[in-house]
């Protein structure tokens, strides 16, 4: 158990998916309103140095839930709907962490690190999961909007599965009679790229093969309240103990389709009414809180798991209503770059008397360090050989240090597998930040994908981010001394295996 003098707050991690730097109103968007997030960001301490581990969902996860850097294990690039479990049992996780202390743990939307041993029977028991990695209670999706199955699974079954309707999937050939997006483009709701165009779910064509399951099937317009009604049942279930919730939100990731209530309230179509849902959600969550009357025991972080994407496969005119809406902020490109809006983006965290309320810190944070700072928060140790590269950021995190980490390390793997189709090697890009210096280790992998930078170079490159936060010029060969330097400080990382002491 936690120690007397440890506090334990109740626990709740926002998790947004594919929302940018500049997506926020307390971030400096101005055509799109969030006054909910805003509030929460006015109440408590909002970072301008925090990055994702990584510039993808899967690995940015895995390195949440464990406090390892996902480039260090093999297999954390996005992962199909119908890939093995990433993280295995037994491995130490922050829920396990937490549940040691005590708490009671749920994760609630996107899970997207593999499900069961190699082939999941969506009709039985599916494990191992979260349930078996540290999480009393799941309700989740497998994987991302865009990818079958499009079921939700509550701790290890899908949600009301028809045994007379079984579910199959496949992510290399067609299976069953359900219409695809390439044979029946009329049937859409709105045209997608060739990855995005096999089994149609809801009037959107997904990526991968499924049948059956009819009962099953998620209604994208409505999920964002399903999960948020599941999030608010459990922590008014949970209220007089601790609890830790993983609400894994799915905006304003693709395909997106927000409950009518929302659409057209941004302006700037989907997208923007996606990111207005949001933050109504946060708000009806915050609200709950202060209902329930422990809003001042509960630490709330707000993220989100990679950088921004105007087109991300789907025509639902994202680009052409984006205006001078900057998703990034003043950063170069967004998800999947090794450019800072590949994983430079918005954070948050509010307790009410304990994180320093209306401070911008300047710390520089990573998400892979929650594991060690919760820890150190409420008490528990860490395994030595486990959340290898997570330190313990927790008087930053509570907005009582400006100390944050020396460096962070940036990632991105562009191994995207669409059935037999895989875009590029795959190999692992890593960049160094540290103070005002960037360093990109070169690579041979491809510049851009779907016309987004990726920002690969095959020579090394160096920015001064402070005078240069766009990243345009490339200082390696005006700074050769300094570009050695930080390519050595960077294999040292990789090589040594950690980076926790
Ligand atoms: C890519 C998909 C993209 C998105 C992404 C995962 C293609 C061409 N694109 O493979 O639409 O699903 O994977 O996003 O297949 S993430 O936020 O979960 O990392
Ligand atoms: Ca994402």
């Amino acid at each position: 158990m936690a120690s007397s003098r440890s506090e334990r707050p109740n626990i709740i991690v926002i998790y947004a998916d594919d929302l940018g730097y500049g997506d926020l109103g307390c971030y400096g968007a101005t055509s799109i309103k969030t006054p909910n997030v805003d509030r929460l960001a006015s109440r408590g301490t909002r970072f301008v140095n925090a990055h994702s581990p990584s510039a993808t969902c899967t690995p940015s996860r895995y390195a949440l839930l464990t406090g390892d850097y996902a480039w260090r294990a093999s297999g954390t690039q996005i992962l199909p709907g119908d890939a093995p479990a990433l993280i295995r049992p037994g491995q130490f996780t922050l829920p396990h962490m937490l549940k040691n202390a005590g708490y009671a743990t749920a994760i609630i939307g996107k899970w997207h690190l593999g499900l069961g041993d190699g082939k999941v029977d969506w009709n039985g028991e599916i494990a191992p999961g979260p349930r078996d990695v540290g999480f009393d209670y799941a309700f989740f999706m497998p994987a991302t909007l865009d990818r079958v199955p499009t079921v939700l699974i509550e701790n290890r079954r899908v949600v009301n599965l028809d045994p007379a309707d079984p579910i199959r999937v496949d992510y290399r050939a067609k299976v069953g009679d359900e219409p695809t997006g390439a044979e029946h483009p009329d049937q859409l709701k709105f045209c997608a790229d060739p990855e995005h165009s096999n089994t149609i779910v809801n009037g959107i064509s997904r990526i991968g093969y499924m049948t059956g399951g009819k009962a099953a099937l998620w209604k994208d317009e409505e999920l964002t309240d399903q999960l948020l009604g599941k999030a608010i049942d459990f922590v008014a279930a949970r209220k007089d103990s601790p609890f830790f919730l993983y609400f894994a939100m799915n905006e304003p990731h693709v395909p997106r389709a927000p409950h009518p209530r929302f659409v057209g309230t941004s302006g700037m179509g989907p997208r923007g009414d996606a990111i207005v849902q949001f933050d109504r959600a946060v708000g009806a969550l915050m609200e709950k809180l202060e209902e329930l009357g422990i809003a001042d025991n509960t630490l709330v972080i707000l993220s989100s798991d990679n950088g921004p994407i105007l087109f991300d496969g789907y025509e639902d005119q994202a680009v052409e209503l984006a205006g001078d809406h900057k998703p990034s902020g003043p950063y170069q490109s967004g998800k999947y770059s090794i450019y800072e809006g590949g994983t430079r983006v918005p954070m948050i965290a509010c307790w009410p008397g304990h994180v320093r309320e209306g401070h911008v810190s300047q710390a520089l944070v990573d998400h892979v360090d929650i594991v060690a700072s919760f820890a150190a928060l409420v008490g528990q140790g860490l395994p030595q050989d486990s959340a290898v590269d997570s330190f313990d950021m927790s008087m930053p995190l509570l907005g009582r240090s400006e100390r944050g980490r020396e460096y962070v390390v940036e990632d991105t793997k562009l191994m995207v597998t669409t059935g037999t189709k895989v875009a590029s090697s795959g190999a692992r890009i890593l960049a160094l930040r540290s103070g005002d210096w960037k360093f990109i280790r070169g690579s041979v992998e491809p510049h851009e994908f779907h016309g987004n930078a990726i920002g690969t170079l095959p020579q090394d490159q160096l920015y001064n981010l402070a005078r240069d936060p766009g990243e345009r010029e490339n200082l390696a060969d005006k700074r050769p001394d300094l570009t050695r330097k930080l390519a050595g400080w960077l294999d040292k990382i990789e090589q040594a295996g950690r980076s926790r002491p």
